[in-house]
């Protein structure tokens, strides 16, 4: 008989720098008097984080959602933009709050990706851009999605949320498409507390960024843009900083644990794995370790798990429960109906995030799966 965790196990922890290296930054800042508006820590994490991610050109956020409305705004995104209706609220949020109509399509089974296939029908007149979401940090189907981009000149911004360090044959997730949005929230492998970038592969239009996330300022007499204040300060930097150091020693040891799961769930009946293990050619951001759960094969739902596993203090997420698409907000759009988007309304009732952090532990991954096997 499994027992309880004496203390709760949520689905993630943030990744924290070494105290005593964090402090000494913050002297520094103190030292230099010096904390926000592109200070020497955002200077410095800037160049870092480009080197890392393997992008020619990136623009630091104070936090990713901030970052999409700020993409969608440099590119004079207008009218429509076909999204996925399986994402955090931030994705359509950031779309609607910039006068925009989000147009939801359905989703691929196997990734959870937007469906490439199914975005040409919502293509209209007043369609601008694509934005899709690289959920839990696998790829979507960057090529198909550029061609229909090329096709009917649209635009493609990324919701990259989850795919910080993701690569699809050694190539940075950010250099797909126009615009790529990370966020560095707590939650996410790398964090900055809260926080974000946008990538994008062309020198004028991250100009365009900076000057857009700095209430559109380009110099001391001009203000050209109507921008907002996207800018991340020099207190989040200075933690970014740290945390990177230790984004390497926690890939390592999110691999191990996600190797557990593999191991220990991998036989069960009912249970599968989002995305499959081993994605040919695919660098994976371990953001989430996300399971799927067939009711009728596993023997009980999803649902049942969840709650179980909170009896074991156990507390998992049905991320993205409910879909957006049902929410109040956009409930009266075209694009809803139920019958437009079968198989997100499949998924999401199937879908639970495990825990999935390198301080886990194996002993306590171990653990979480003895209480699944003994559920089913
Ligand atoms: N697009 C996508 C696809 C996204 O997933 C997100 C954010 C965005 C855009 C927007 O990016 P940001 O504007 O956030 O940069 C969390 C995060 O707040 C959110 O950033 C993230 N996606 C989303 C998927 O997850 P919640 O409401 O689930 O967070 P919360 O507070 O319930 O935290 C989850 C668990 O993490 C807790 O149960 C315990 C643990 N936790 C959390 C925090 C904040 C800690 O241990 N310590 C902490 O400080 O949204």
């Amino acid at each position: 008989m499994v027992k309880p965790f004496e203390k709760p196990i949520y689905v993630t922890r943030p990744l924290l720098p070494s105290m005593d290296n964090f402090i000494y930054r913050m002297k520094r800042i103190w030292e230099s008097k010096w904390i926000t508006n592109n200070g020497g820590q955002h200077q410095k994490l800037e160049t870092e984080l480009k080197k890392y991610l393997k992008v020619d050109n990136l623009s630091l956020i104070n936090n990713g959602t901030i970052a999409l409305q700020i993409a969608l705004k440099a590119l004079d995104i207008e009218g429509e933009v076909i999204t996925t209706p399986f994402t955090f609220a931030a994705t359509p949020h950031a779309i609607a709050w910039n006068g925009l109509t989000p147009v939801f399509c359905d989703i691929d089974p196997e990734t959870l990706n937007i469906d490439a296939k199914k975005i040409e029908p919502l293509i209209t007149e007043k369609t601008s851009a694509i934005l899709p979401v690289h959920v839990f940090g696998t790829p979507c189907d960057v090529e198909k999605i550029q061609k229909i981009a090329d096709e009917y000149n649209l635009k493609v911004i990324y919701d990259g949320a989850h795919a910080f360090g993701t690569e699809i044959d050694g190539v940075g997730i950010g250099n797909y498409g126009d615009i790529t949005m990370y966020s560095f929230h707590a939650t996410k492998l790398f964090n900055t507390v809260e926080g974000g970038a946008l990538a994008c592969n062309n020198k004028e239009l991250k100009q365009k960024i900076d000057m857009l996330k700095n209430f559109g300022i380009k110099n001391e007499e001009e203000v050209v843009f109507i921008g907002t204040n996207g800018k991340m300060n020099e207190f989040q930097a200075a933690m970014g900083l740290e945390v990177l150091k230790k984004v390497e020693e926690e890939r390592e040891k999110r691999k191990k644990i996600q190797e557990i799961y593999y191991q220990e769930l991998g036989d069960l009946e009912g249970i599968s794995f989002i995305p499959k293990k081993d994605l040919e050619g695919v660098t994976s951001s371990y953001q989430y370790f996300v399971i799927r759960i067939n009711e009728k094969q596993f023997g009980v739902s999803r649902d049942f798990v969840y709650e179980k596993l909170k009896e074991y203090n156990v507390y998992t997420r049905k991320y993205f429960f409910p879909l957006c698409s049902d929410y109040n907000c956009y409930r009266n759009l075209p694009s809803v109906a139920k019958e437009n988007l079968p198989v997100a309304y499949k998924v999401v009732n199937e879908v639970l995030s495990l825990p999935f952090y390198g301080d886990l532990g194996a002993k306590n991954a171990e653990k979480i799966c003895d209480i699944i096997k003994n559920i089913g």
